[in-house]
């Protein structure tokens, strides 16, 4: 039985005014455009975990085919006595095989803005791992983070960053990240991040387009989410859901289109919409290995290891300084 205690840290939580204050922004922006943490309330969080398993969706299932693969190679380069850091750790799936080969970790801290999902992973790994130190930290990754204390020194701290979400930033905004990370991790520190690399387009397109349209309905719940949090009037039934490869720029573009010309109360303010007129809420860069090493160059990182299936689907990395 696990009778570890382990408080749950609250950081910064927007404040509601701030939310408001955003998506008036980003609806007054030519093109209009939305930020795509806006995807993950509850149900968005619950429908990514179901694109996820959808079939045309292989991000998923290649980093965890890496991982069991390679996590004892992993661990190793990772050396003993880690402090583990992951950022954006939802229900946390892929670390319980990183945390099984890790030798003597020293704590883990997953970081995660939706506090239920942060709760219920760190139950299910502190029922796993009942000797490793859980040290949850509510917070939103993207900015400054105070790690909480760990119960003793760790050797180096890694911060964990799986499932290619360094691919929702922007390459400036990807670089502006990794530099935080990079003086989060301390000089000795490391991190282990996943990378969707650059493929067949078509194959690209169908991650983000899948026949069961559970992808489609992720992207409008965004929508539904305003409406409920914001008491805007969008009318889920006038947009539609539209992600293309973009080939020059090597990344999934995700729009809302408006299906015909439509006003939207968002507080005081109305939003007009043209028909077919296309909001930005999600990129989905994609990187070549060499593309990656520049990227993370720029924010004075290094590559260690890289680690890719054989068909050079997705990479994990380990970076260091
Ligand atoms: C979280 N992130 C890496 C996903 C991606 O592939 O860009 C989010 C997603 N959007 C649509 N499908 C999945």
């Amino acid at each position: 039985m696990n009778t570890q205690a382990w408080d749950l840290r609250e950081d910064d939580r927007r404040p509601p005014n701030e939310l408001l204050e955003i998506v008036q922004r980003g609806l007054r922006a030519r093109p209009k455009r939305l930020p795509s943490w806006l995807f993950y309330d509850e149900r968005g969080s619950r429908l990514f975990e179901a694109i996820c398993e959808q079939p045309e969706y292989y991000l998923t299932r290649c980093e965890i085919a890496l991982l069991e693969a390679h996590a004892g190679g992993i661990a190793d380069a990772l050396g003993p006595e880690v402090r583990l850091v992951e950022y954006g750790s939802g229900s946390a799936a892929k670390t319980r095989l990183l945390l099984e080969h890790l030798r003597e970790p020293v704590a883990y801290v997953p970081v995660e803005l939706a506090a239920e999902a942060l709760r219920q992973s760190v139950q299910r790994l502190a029922g796993s791992f009942p000797r490793l130190r859980m040290q949850p930290l509510c917070a939103d990754f993207t900015r400054p983070l105070r790690l909480p204390i760990p119960p003793r020194a760790p050797r180096r701290t890694v911060l964990y960053f799986p499932g290619s979400t360094i691919g929702n930033f922007e390459a400036r905004e990807a670089v502006a990240l990794l530099r935080k990370m990079r003086g989060e991790m301390g000089d000795n520190g490391g991190i282990l991040l996943g990378v969707d690399l650059k493929k067949d387009p078509a194959a690209i397109e169908a991650a983000y387009n899948d026949a069961a349209g559970v992808t489609a309905e992720f992207t409008l719940n965004m929508l539904a989410r305003l409406n409920r949090e914001l008491g805007c009037d969008f009318d889920l039934a006038a947009f539609r859901h539209r992600a293309r490869y973009n080939r020059m720029a090597g990344r999934i573009e995700t729009f809302l289109v408006s299906r015909c010309e439509q006003q939207v109360r968002v507080g005081r303010m109305t939003a007009r919409f043209a028909a077919d007129e296309a909001m930005l809420v999600e990129y989905s860069c994609k990187y070549s290995p060499e593309d990656f090493a520049a990227l993370a160059g720029r924010a004075g990182l290094a590559v260690r290891h890289a680690w890719t299936d054989p068909q050079g689907m997705f990479g994990v990395q380990y970076l260091v300084r």
